[in-house]
């Protein structure tokens, strides 16, 4: 025996586990953590490695005797949440009578019904005169629970549960999973992609303190409710960001997981236990975390359990055995759990199989619920996590109870039916069950009167969401951003300048300034917005702890209370997700908040699309930024940062505005009136702006330019004798290779040119894309798209389109442009190499853009063959090269 083993002197183990016991009966147990602490701290001193980060023994948390009472009426609550659970099922299994197309799932809500139910019972606030609402993120598949509840709270009728994922045929049919865009007025977060939810809760939660902190809304007392499934804690965006919640010690946040032990396809960590891992995970990132394990069935064993022999047990078995134990029966379990010791057979001796297979698991126990969601509601100083252990498919029996297939399970017959109503005790005919009949009593019930009681107490009915605030912010006119109008004169700068420059002036603005919310990734300094650090300060909680290093400087690194920048560090799907809690602001807090979220280009549609994704199904309101962008502009960078494609993926999202901007005075009068559009007339759409780093004269704005910037395109330069022979369209900072090629055609070869600036191919597709339809299915639009009003409809000269984009992007216009047209993008992978090098190689700068003109000219016939080898030659452009786009 080793000198360390504690065998080896059991009198003294004994008397130290005697003065725990003794000051935790005293002092209590805060007191017994405080000492045991500092006798770990000592041992660690006096060179002791004692592990403290393990897991603690898989058990509960909380222990029985420090549990509360359940408040309410527990046994009606039962019976409520019966009824919720049959509707649940009733609205999948009717979806599904005729065939399984349309799909929906069964196991999971069935598994989170409680953990569902004490919420609604008990802890979720909804809107009031009292109280702003909790905010609470529900698992996108547990939707038919949710929807069986508001069925018996009378929010939603029988004939729109029967319109379970038909939004198309049925007239008010429900969406498959939580989507805002399609349920406006009731769900409020898209939660079904797996691992959204978490990170943008946790960035709600973070953004509430935020808006506080700030004074722009009282968020005390509010919480951020989240839940999530075990599997889904596989996500990267699940764990991911738990740091930050930790670190900031957000404790108006709580993650629920539903341990059930069961994804999609089996189990989640069969080799191991989930809920152990996430508890090390949780704690190592400063969260409170409370498991729910055990049942109350199990309280007696455990009190009985003096030689710590069960707990071992518990601790020994893994997840898959644990699943496969509620997938089969009272004996099974006897033999295979209990049975692994002799010792522990022998205390179960007395109690039948039944009694062994009503050994409960605490996440369907309503009392250990309520107890840990009431320390969580109650816990300061951190974010809690709640781990709660359920089975998957709970009540299915042998449709699905803890069965591997049972995530898919989208049918019951009707003897599995009958055995949920009499497991749950359903007051349901065999007629009801045979037509899977939708469950709910008369009004007057015990039943309906609690269940609409209880919500009442809270403020009434969640989900429901705010579709708009009701006395819109007014908003400054364009001659706010008048510096931006009036051209940068002689000065070269970049439309990044111009837009931090409008973005300076919105700040400045008496209504609206502080309801700006800059938020950057780390790339202030890139952008060139290090000046707002002092300006308007970096957000943190607790200020500023330190002295900056950079203090004497005029731009110093400023953390404040009151910081109105979002520095969200290398992390753009926490950058994100914090974007869409500012820019749903609206609705979740009635706080109008107008978000600028500036990230490198390519980190942003290609890296966080599925979040931007459902920023959109959000009604998300506010302005992304794509900065250092373009495939040619930012040239240094090379294969993994030139973005040649963002605007190609951001023209799939229906609400989202692209623009590639060229100048100062259109990026002023696309924000004013990006800030009209959202903010006056509360219209749920939101901007994506490419901005450049290529410093370069911009223009005064040309008068009536305004309407031409927004609808897509304007004219910059007219030929010199009205008529032109040739139609040049550029967009952001290849407009002035555009501008140059015009130069040329002019200079060198008479050819006269008039130049487009394009300032969204996205909106003159959608807009010719509307025209058509109206003329397919009404015989013709009221008026012509902006497209025809400005190149006509009849064949006109040859038109050119020169974008730092795939050629895609330009393609996407083609067939409403008359006459001929070519374009010329940037397909391929990226290079580093100087701007003129890399414009030469995608073939987009101003001479390629000159001899694509004077081809274009040959091939309808104006010109000779000749003249375009002639100029292919005086350009020295190499015609034996690969094309880039395969290269
Ligand atoms: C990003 C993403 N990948 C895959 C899916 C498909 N999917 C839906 S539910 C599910 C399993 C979920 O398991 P878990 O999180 O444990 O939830 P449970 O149903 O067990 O409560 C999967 C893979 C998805 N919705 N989102
Ligand atoms: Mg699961």
């Amino acid at each position: 025996m080793s000198k360390t083993d504690p065998e080896l002197d059991p009198a003294e183990t004994e008397e130290w586990l005697e003065a725990v016991d003794d000051v935790v009966e005293h002092d209590g147990p805060e007191r017994a953590e405080k000492l045991l602490g500092r006798a770990v701290a000592r041992a660690h001193s006096l060179g002791a490695a004692i592990e403290t980060s393990g897991p603690t023994p898989y058990v509960n948390t909380i222990p029985a005797d420090r549990e509360p009472e359940l408040p309410g009426d527990p046994e009606l609550e039962k019976r409520v949440r019966s009824m919720i659970r049959w509707n649940a099922i009733a609205t999948v299994l009717r979806a599904n009578l005729e065939s399984s197309e349309l799909g929906g799932h069964i196991a999971s809500f069935q598994s989170a019904a409680m953990l569902y139910e004490i919420g609604f019972n008990h802890f979720w606030h909804a809107p009031s005169e009292d109280h702003d609402g909790d905010m609470v993120y529900i698992q996108g598949h547990s939707s038919p629970g949710i929807y069986a509840r508001s069925f018996l709270e009378g929010r939603l009728s029988e004939e729109q549960m029967l319109g379970f994922r038909q939004e198309v045929s049925s007239e008010g049919g429900l969406s498959s999973y939580p989507h805002p865009w399609l349920m406006p007025d009731y769900w409020q977060y898209p939660t079904v992609s797996m691992g959204l939810g978490p990170i943008m809760a946790i960035h709600q939660a973070y953004f509430m303190r935020y808006l506080n902190d700030r004074g722009l809304r009282n968020t005390e007392g509010r919480k951020v409710w989240a839940f999530l499934g075990d599997g889904e804690t596989d996500e990267p965006e699940t764990l991911g960001e738990i740091a930050l919640a930790g670190r900031e010690r957000l404790d108006n946040l709580v993650f629920v997981v539903n341990c059930n032990l069961q994804r999609l396809d089996g189990p989640v960590y069969g080799n191991g236990k989930i809920i152990q891992q996430l508890e090390t995970v949780f704690r190592g990132a400063g969260w409170n975390v409370i498991k729910v394990i055990w049942g109350r069935r199990w309280d007696p064993l455990l009190a009985e359990d003096h030689d710590g022999l069960l707990v071992q047990r518990m601790n020994e078995a893994v997840d898959g055995e644990y699943q496969v134990y509620k997938s089969r029966d009272g004996a099974y379990v006897r033999e295979h759990f209990f049975g692994a010791y002799p010792e522990l057979a022998e205390r179960v001796e007395k109690m039948s199989d039944e009694d062994i297979w009503n050994l409960n698991r605490g996440g369907h126990d309503a009392r250990k619920v309520y107890a840990a969601y009431k320390a969580a509601s109650e816990h300061e100083g951190q974010p809690t996590v709640i781990l709660a252990k359920t089975i998957k498919g709970y009540g299915m029996g042998e449709a699905g109870e803890g069965q591997n297939i049972t995530h898919q399970q989208k049918k019951m017959n009707v003897e599995a039916l009958r055995a949920f109503r009499d497991r749950f005790e359903l007051d349901i005919s065999d007629e009801g069950v045979e037509q899977i009949s939708f469950y709910r009593p008369d009004d007057d019930t015990p039943e309906m009167k609690y269940l609409k009681q209880r919500r009442e107490a809270l403020g009434g009915y969640l989900p429901q969401r705010r579709e708009r605030i009701d006395d819109p912010l007014g908003i400054p006119g364009l001659d706010a951003f008048s510096g931006q109008l009036k051209g940068s004169g002689e000065r070269e700068i970049s439309t990044t300048m111009a837009f931090v420059r409008v973005l300076a002036a919105l700040l400045r603005d008496k209504q609206l300034g502080d309801r700006v919310v800059p938020i950057v990734p780390d790339e202030s300094r890139t952008f060139g917005m290090e000046g707002m650090f002092r300006q308007i300060g970096i957000y943190s909680h607790v200020g500023q702890l330190y002295e900056p290093e950079d203090a004497g400087s005029m731009m110093f690194y400023k953390e404040s209370r009151d910081g109105q920048i979002l520095q969200e560090g290398i992390n753009e799907a926490g950058a994100m997700s914090a974007w869409i809690a500012a820019a749903t602001s609206y609705s979740n807090h009635d706080t109008q908040m107008i978000p600028f979220y500036v990230f490198y280009s390519m980190f942003g549609f290609q890296r966080v699309g599925d979040l931007i994704w459902a920023a959109a199904d959000s009604r998300s309101r506010g302005f992304l930024l794509g900065g250092t962008a373009g495939r040619t502009t930012l040239n240094g960078e090379g294969l993994q940062h030139e973005d040649g494609h963002s605007h190609v993926l951001s023209q799939t999202v229906p609400n989202c505005l692209s623009y590639d901007p060229a100048y100062g005075y259109e990026i002023a009068v696309i924000v004013q009136d990006g800030l009209r559009r959202m903010v006056s007339e509360q219209e749920d759409v939101f901007y994506y702006l490419t901005i450049e780093n290529e410093n370069y004269r911009h223009p005064a704005m040309p008068e009536g330019a305004e309407e031409g910037i927004l609808r897509g395109m304007h004219r910059v330069r007219e030929a010199e004798g009205g008529e032109p022979a040739i139609r040049l369209l550029g967009s952001g900072a290849i407009l002035s290779q555009a501008l140059e090629a015009a130069d040329l055609l002019g200079e060198n070869h008479d050819v006269d040119a008039e130049v487009w600036s394009v300032t969204s191919y996205t909106e003159l597709r959608r807009e010719a894309l509307t025209a058509d339809r109206e003329a397919r299915l009404n015989g013709g639009p009221s008026k012509n798209p902006w497209i025809s009003e400005c190149l006509g409809t009849e064949p006109g000269p040859p038109t050119v389109a020169a974008s730092d984009y795939m050629k895609a992007l330009p393609d996407g216009i083609r067939a409403w442009v008359p006459g001929r047209y070519e374009v010329l993008g940037t397909d391929g992978f990226g290079r580093s190499d100087f701007r003129a090098g890399l414009r030469d190689f995608f073939e987009v700068d101003h001479r390629h853009i000159a001899v694509a003109g004077l081809h274009s000219l040959a091939e309808t016939g104006e010109l000779e063959r000749s003249v375009v080898e002639e100029a292919i030659d005086r350009y020295e452009i190499d015609t034996d090269r690969p094309d880039p786009a395969r290269l």
